[in-house]
């Protein structure tokens, strides 16, 4: 009960602080990868606050070492809530567990272990045999939301990826004549922005790009992010699956001051100032776990996926959707219209693709889904 949680007074300070940590790893979102995001939060015996930081920048400075420079003398006796385990390796920075200790922090609350297997669990025990208390597991599952991708390659070596569909109340991407521009609302679209620029590689296939020519970089002015600009915020790679080799070579985004890999089949196609990924065939086509594992080797935590029916279906298929975020605005376009996603002919409804609803709000005029998607 609330009583009981009131009375409880270090578990509703463990949320409290933990909460803040958390808001604090957010702001390295845009900016940390391949690294996780992390928060750290010092508090003194009395409940005050004296140091709190967060990952900015692989190859800078961690968490937990910008909380304690600003606490100083006062991490003496303190508690440090760390929404990551502190590591434990030289990595391009010292180890956090040795710093906390040096310090003198009393106390380690941690949200949960940290997933990197140089890590896993030995940050933990370096600290406890320092004579350090640790608690682990306060906010688990908010702390993981922030990582997901950083989780999914540190287990499982690959990226974590999210299909993003924008459609009609009837479930349609475009014309039958393929006119598909504009059916979400400006609202929607910004959010696509700020997706695209908290992920690793934005992933399409050439349908999409010959019939759209789009440029898929974040436009800061579109994702009307607070913290733009920022002098070290990263365009994610583009990366378009091109089997055959056949995208038009005047496209937009073969053209502009950033790198595109084209990942094909095709052992003659050459691009000057890009990227050629020549991966084995499928099906004639691109092999689309072959293409994923390659992302993982290239410490790509989170894709994201914007492409036509084709290859959100394939993906699907081949069982490597995480996440689908589907914007769909209040239109009916009629059943001439193009589907969203192309799937075979079932007979059976136990053959129909079952998700789960994680999220849904409102996005301008347009209802925004978060469905995860079981392997
Ligand atoms: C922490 N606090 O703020 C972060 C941690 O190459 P490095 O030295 O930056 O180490 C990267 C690894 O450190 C990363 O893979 C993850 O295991 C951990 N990240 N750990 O204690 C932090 N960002
Ligand atoms: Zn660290």
């Amino acid at each position: 009960s609330i009583m009981k949680l009131a009375a409880d007074s270090t578990l509703s300070q463990d949320y409290f602080w933990m909460g803040q940590a958390i808001n604090l790893a957010r702001k390295g979102r845009f900016t940390t990868s391949p690294n996780p995001n992390v928060g750290c939060v010092i508090v003194d015996d009395k409940q005050a606050c004296v140091g709190s930081g967060y990952h900015l920048k692989a190859g800078a400075p961690h968490a937990e070492v910008h909380a304690l420079e600003q606490a100083a003398e006062k991490a003496h006796g303190a508690t440090a809530y760390v929404t990551l385990e502190p590591c434990s390796h030289f990595g391009k920075t010292p180890p956090c567990a040795d710093a906390l200790i040096n310090a003198g922090i009393k106390k380690v609350v941690i949200a949960m272990t940290d997933p990197n297997p140089l890590v896993s669990g030995n940050g933990i025990a370096k600290l406890q045999q320092a004579g350090i208390e640790v608690v682990s597991d306060v906010m688990a599952a908010q702390a993981a939301e922030l990582n997901k991708g950083f989780i999914k390659r540190m287990v499982q070596g690959k990226p974590f990826i999210t299909v993003k569909l924008a459609v009609s109340l009837d479930g349609k991407v475009a014309l039958a004549n393929g006119k598909s521009q504009w059916i979400t609302g400006p609202e929607a679209r910004s959010d696509v922005h700020r997706h695209r620029a908290q992920s690793c590689a934005v992933l399409t296939g050439s349908g999409t790009v010959i019939n759209d020519d789009p440029s898929l970089l974040v436009r800061p002015e579109e994702a009307k992010i607070q913290q733009y600009p920022l002098p070290n915020v990263r365009q994610p790679v583009r990366v378009v699956i091109d089997s055959k080799g056949v995208i038009p070579v005047d496209s937009q985004l073969l053209n502009d001051s950033h790198t595109t890999v084209i990942a094909t089949t095709n052992q003659a196609l050459q691009l000057d100032g890009n990227e050629i990924m020549r991966l084995p065939a499928y099906n004639e086509k691109v092999c689309l776990a072959t293409l994923v594992n390659e992302l993982g080797k290239r410490q790509m935590n989170h894709v994201w996926v914007e492409a036509g029916p084709g290859l959100a279906g394939a993906l699907l298929q081949a069982g490597l959707v995480d996440e689908l975020i589907v914007y769909q605005a209040p239109l009916i376009l009629g059943d001439k219209a193009v589907s969203m996603m192309t799937l075979p002919d079932f007979s059976d409804l136990s053959q129909a693709y079952s998700l789960t609803l994680a999220q849904s709000r409102q996005v301008g005029s347009d209802t925004k889904m978060t469905f995860s998607v079981k392997a």
